[in-house]
């Protein structure tokens, strides 16, 4: 199966590219400049997000779409209404176009931040987003929804969690997605049958989590990896934890720009 992986520049991407090689995928790469280290036979499509000519011409003649090209964090709003919300928007159109046959999302827990962590959610959690960045994530899941309801595109919007090397921070300890979990939660998504518009948790396997999907198992994801191992780690904290960030899944970008103060 040939996939395109947008921004495959980023440090998620460049983690991934090894794992779902291994798995037999042949990958496309884009971004907005060629990753420095791709090997010169590589595939690859220079497209900005924004130019969506080139967003389609990236999507052309591969089965399925990685999208994990974004603004990966807070910005201004006009920064992600033209780099995410535009940009995922000639990601879908492109993969239509194209008759691909389904995209995976790269949504985030920020879609969902401003639950209080005291709650466990299941996939079925209506957004709640704590940022700008999560609006958009929140965005193309409606994307997703729209592109299957209208046009029978399928897709996986995945709610990722802190998608890290290992957790380093005591909110990994329940938002922990590993490298290895992260390959295998894709290629369940892939290979599922009649996936349609799912949405599932990318979180591993952690003991302190705040999200349990029952459809990802359906899909056959099971995730091997805990964060718990490194509980008891020195250095193990929020950077700067206020009531605010503490109190809610989304962590530091929940006091972002926030005018309320508990
Ligand atoms: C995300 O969606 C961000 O892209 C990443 O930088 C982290 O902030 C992560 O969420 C997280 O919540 O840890």
């Amino acid at each position: 199966m040939l996939l395109l992986m947008t921004g495959a520049g980023g440090a998620v991407a460049t983690a991934l590219t090894p794992r779902l090689t291994a798995l037999g995928y042949r990958l496309r790469f884009s971004d907005r400049v060629r990753p420095a280290g791709l090997p010169d036979d590589a595939d690859f499509v220079a497209a900005e997000l924004t130019d969506e000519a080139a967003v389609f011409r990236a999507c052309d003649g591969v089965d399925a779409v990685l999208h994990l090209g974004a603004i990966s964090s807070e910005d201004s709003f006009e920064r992600i209404l033209e780099v995410n919300i535009r940009g995922s928007h000639h990601v879908f159109e492109g993969a239509r176009r194209a008759g691909n046959r389904r995209v995976i999302f790269a949504s985030s827990n920020h879609a969902i931040g401003m639950y209080p962590r005291s709650l466990t959610i299941d996939e079925t959690a209506a957004p709640r987003p704590d940022s700008y960045y999560g609006l958009s994530k929140a965005y193309g899941e409606l994307l997703a929804r729209f592109y299957w309801d209208k046009h029978g595109l399928e897709s996986a919007c995945l709610r990722i969690g802190s998608s890290e090397h290992k957790p380093s921070q005591k909110r990994h300890l329940s938002t922990w997605l590993s490298h290895d979990d992260f390959a295998h939660l894709i290629d369940r998504c892939l290979k599922a049958e009649g996936l349609g518009a799912a949405i599932f948790y990318g979180v591993s396997a952690n003991s302190q989590r705040w999200w349990r999907d029952q459809s990802a198992q359906t899909i056959g994801y099971h995730p091997q990896d805990n964060a718990e191992a490194c509980a008891g780690l020195p250095g193990m904290q929020d950077p700067m934890p206020n009531a605010l960030d503490e109190a809610h899944q989304g962590g530091t970008f929940v006091s972002a720009n926030c005018t309320r103060t508990q």
